[in-house]
């Protein structure tokens, strides 16, 4: 639609209009945190049901608990907290290898399923403690199945038109997972309050929001905002980082020429070492794939924002205040006045060599998977961390194939966008298990 409308136009789908932007200019206008803020309306607000104002779904600042949440969480999750996860990450990193070298080189390797048991039980351990040991089991963890219903059906919520009593059942059902899923969350911060000796020296989120006093307020998260944003990382923390894990491998898959290159540089910086926090540091042509990979392929592949009041956006067009504006990063992320006329083309060299700092100086905004300014990932360095050490401990112990040479990209989408029926094989390199 915006290749054939242009940059701005309106879309209307029942009954919810949205003002969607695809050009690198407009975005950077609506990204303003003083004329505009977070939008949200719509799957948003439905996934209030389930995780209220917690840090994702929260409508912002005027949340008290937005604020407290956030202050708590952003210096859990400084650089040194992370760091300190290090070791964790690398555990769950080591079962996914482990489990693909038991496998062998024949086995079809479902990419989605595995990289999400690895972002998930990555994101539960390192901030909560709690193993959901996906790599030992076949069938995910209740909370898991849980998780999913109730995400398919908040996507689906939106697309109904029929009166709230023609789905009755699906509504039952989709309350009993929200139940699961806050009971889970719940047993998680008794266990620690109940056994703090088992956790002697623990000092993770999960500690954090328990115990921290904020500095603005003088006040503690409540145990219901704890919950709310428990589950909120377990969602917004799993996903995106397996589809950019899954994007990634797939760009390197159909581009032998770059593949060639990483491994190249796994092999002399990390060599058949075990894998430390330093050589994660070093690995820049890593770095430049996966930032590469989220221009092209954002998980979140819009963001919504709305005028704070009736606004003119790109000197001509009048928004009025609260209407919802949405920023299509697969506009932005390829508008070729940023990134020129190979902007479509899996190209990680443009991110080196302070390339990447450059373009966002001259361009801002133009590279945004992460979100905007106040309500930008809390994530993202976390993310980066796990990403780049799943990649270290992959590339050093396999080389990969498609299952199927002849595939070509197909997604599907939910709150995020990920690859579909992508299938992979690991051949072990020899030696390095
Ligand atoms: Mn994350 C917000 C993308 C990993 C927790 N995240 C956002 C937003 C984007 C985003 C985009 C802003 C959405 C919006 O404006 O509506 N997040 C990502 C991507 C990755 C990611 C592409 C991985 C790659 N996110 C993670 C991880 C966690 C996490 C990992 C937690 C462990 N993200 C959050 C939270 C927010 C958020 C919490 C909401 C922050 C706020 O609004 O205060």
């Amino acid at each position: 639609m915006a290749a054939r409308y242009g940059p701005i136009y309106k879309l209307s789908i029942l009954g919810l209009d949205m003002i969607v932007l695809s050009n690198w200019k407009l975005v950077d206008e609506a990204c303003d945190d003083s004329r505009f803020r977070k939008s949200i309306k719509g799957e948003l607000e439905e996934l209030r049901n389930v995780v209220h104002d917690g840090l994702f779904t929260s409508t912002g600042e005027e949340e008290e608990n937005w604020g407290i949440a956030h202050r708590v969480l952003v210096s859990a999750f400084g650089p040194l907290a992370i760091r300190g996860m290090f070791d964790e990450m690398h555990e769950v990193a080591s079962q996914l290898v482990l489990k693909w070298a038991r496998q062998g080189p024949t086995t079809r390797i479902d990419v989605g399923e595995d990289f999400t048991r690895l972002t998930l039980d990555t994101v539960a351990l390192t901030s909560m403690g709690f193993r959901f040991n996906s790599y030992y089991q076949s069938e995910m963890h209740p909370f898991i199945t849980a998780m999913y219903d109730v995400l398919t059906e908040v996507g689906k919520k939106g697309m109904r038109f029929l009166p709230s009593v023609f789905y009755a059942s699906e509504t039952k059902k989709y309350h009993k997972n929200i139940a699961l899923l806050r009971r889970t969350a719940r047993k998680v911060i008794d266990e620690r309050k109940a056994s703090p000796d088992g956790f002697k020296g623990r000092r993770d989120l999960l500690t954090a929001m328990l115990e921290s006093v904020d500095v603005k307020t003088g006040r503690k998260m409540t145990e219901d905002s704890v919950i709310d944003n428990l589950i909120t990382f377990l969602v917004a923390g799993h996903e995106t980082t397996s589809a950019t894990l899954q994007f990634t491998m797939y760009n390197l898959l159909k581009h032998p020429d770059k593949y060639h290159k990483l491994q190249e540089e796994i092999d002399s910086v990390v060599g058949t070492a075990p894998i430390t926090l330093d050589h994660v540091t070093k690995l820049k042509y890593l770095d430049a794939c996966i930032r590469e990979t989220l221009r092209l392929s954002a998980p979140i592949f819009a963001f919504g924002r709305e005028p704070k009041q009736d606004e003119i956006l790109g000197g001509k067009y009048r928004i009025r205040k609260d209407e919802q504006i949405l920023c299509l990063l697969s506009g932005s992320h390829r508008d070729p006045e940023v990134w020129g006329p190979d902007a479509d083309e899996f190209e990680p060299e443009r991110m080196l060599d302070g390339g990447f700092d450059r373009i966002q100086a001259q361009f801002p905004h133009s590279w945004s998977p992460f979100g905007t300014g106040m309500r930008s990932c809390i994530g993202r360095a976390f993310a980066w961390q796990e990403m780049l050490l799943a990649y270290a401990a992959m590339l050093q112990t396999f080389s990969f194939v498609m299952d199927n040479p002849a595939y070509t990209l197909q997604t599907q989408t939910s709150l995020t966008i990920r690859p579909k029926g992508f299938y992979i094989r690991a051949i072990p390199r020899g030696g390095l298990t």
